[in-house]
């Protein structure tokens, strides 16, 4: 009997240390999330285009409603003029971590739902038709946070130390395996400031430090590799890429990007290298350096052009810096 009691005292003890353990892990977890809430690095506003926009726009988005498919093909460089974009219906986060003695790594999955429209219009502006594709897709990121050796000024134990690219995509048919960022000199050639490429990419820890840092108005280049082994849609090399950048959906802009050794700076034509050029923007007003987000959307052609052809979308996702000098 009394080894029984001791038995049931020690499981007791173990078993009150395992809940302290678990109170003190969703204590941390909490403060973790916090700090990602308030992070202007983390977030996924911005990733959306609250339905179909032209290719490139900075905001005033309109009011996307569509109506059912209806199975026809409107060729590029046609007649039609395109206007696309995602309307995000719902975002879920999950994140699972791990605990070191004072470390947590994060692995966080969104999980987002919602529509890619497209409206093709003819020369005269008329709309003449309207899909909407429903798609769901997955968009990973891991973030490893420290302990601070003391409590910071806001009351915080922890800080963000590194953090992998963000990864999404639908389909297996299109990759991104390749970002370079590149900065104008003073003699005119490229400089490389920022490199990252697809093996092990969720693997690959970026510090705060290290992300691709730019002057105001100098001059960026951005080079995108994609593959795209066999194109649903015979047009060009097959897919479009795209550049979303800025702060939340009320400031943000998409850009496309060039493949046809002409336009943007791209260099050898139908080469699965997509290439733009900018000068880059300032960080607001009151701001001497701030930290943006950067999205990069390669697309199949079938998914814009063909309105039967599911959503085949891969995108990358990753902020920057941009400091006044
Ligand atoms: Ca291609
Ligand atoms: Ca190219």
């Amino acid at each position: 009997m009394k080894n029984i009691l001791y038995i049931l005292i020690v499981a007791g003890l173990v078993l009150t240390s395992c809940e302290d353990k678990q109170g003190t892990y969703a204590a941390i977890e909490a403060e973790l999330e916090e700090l990602l809430r308030n992070d202007d690095a983390f977030g996924m506003d911005g990733f959306g285009d609250e339905g179909a926009v032209s290719e490139e726009y900075e905001e005033g988005l309109e009011d996307a409603s569509a109506k059912l498919l209806t199975g026809d093909d409107y060729p590029p460089d046609s007649i039609w003029h395109y206007r696309f974009g995602r309307r995000i219906e719902s975002f879920n986060r999950d994140i699972q971590y791990t605990h070191e003695e004072d470390e947590v790594l994060a692995d966080i999955t969104w999980t987002i739902e919602g529509l890619f429209i497209i409206k093709v219009f003819d020369t005269t502006a008329t709309m003449i038709d309207s899909v909407a594709k429903e798609f769901t897709n997955n968009f990973q990121r891991k973030i490893r946070f420290e302990r601070l050796s003391t409590v910071d000024e806001n009351g915080r134990e922890w800080r963000v130390k590194e953090f992998t690219m963000g990864v999404g995509g639908i389909g297996e048919k299109v990759a991104i395996t390749k970002l370079e960022y590149f900065i104008a000199t003073e003699d005119s050639t490229w400089d490389s400031q920022f490199i990252m490429e697809s093996e092990n990419v969720l693997e690959t820890f970026i510090s705060r430090e290290d992300i691709p840092t730019f002057p105001m108005w100098s001059l960026v280049k951005v080079e995108v590799t994609v593959s795209n082994e066999d194109p649903i849609y015979d047009y060009r090399s097959g897919e479009g890429v795209l550049m979303h950048f800025g702060i939340d959906r009320r400031h943000k802009a998409r850009r496309r990007m060039f493949d046809d050794g002409e336009h943007g700076g791209d260099l050898v034509p139908l080469n699965n290298v997509f290439t733009m050029i900018r000068l880059m923007h300032g960080p607001g007003w009151g701001h001497d350096a701030r930290v943006f987000r950067a999205f990069f959307d390669v697309m199949d052609y079938g998914t814009l052009f063909q309105t039967q052809t599911d959503v085949h979308t891969a995108f990358w996702g990753l902020p920057y810096k941009c400091v006044r000098p």
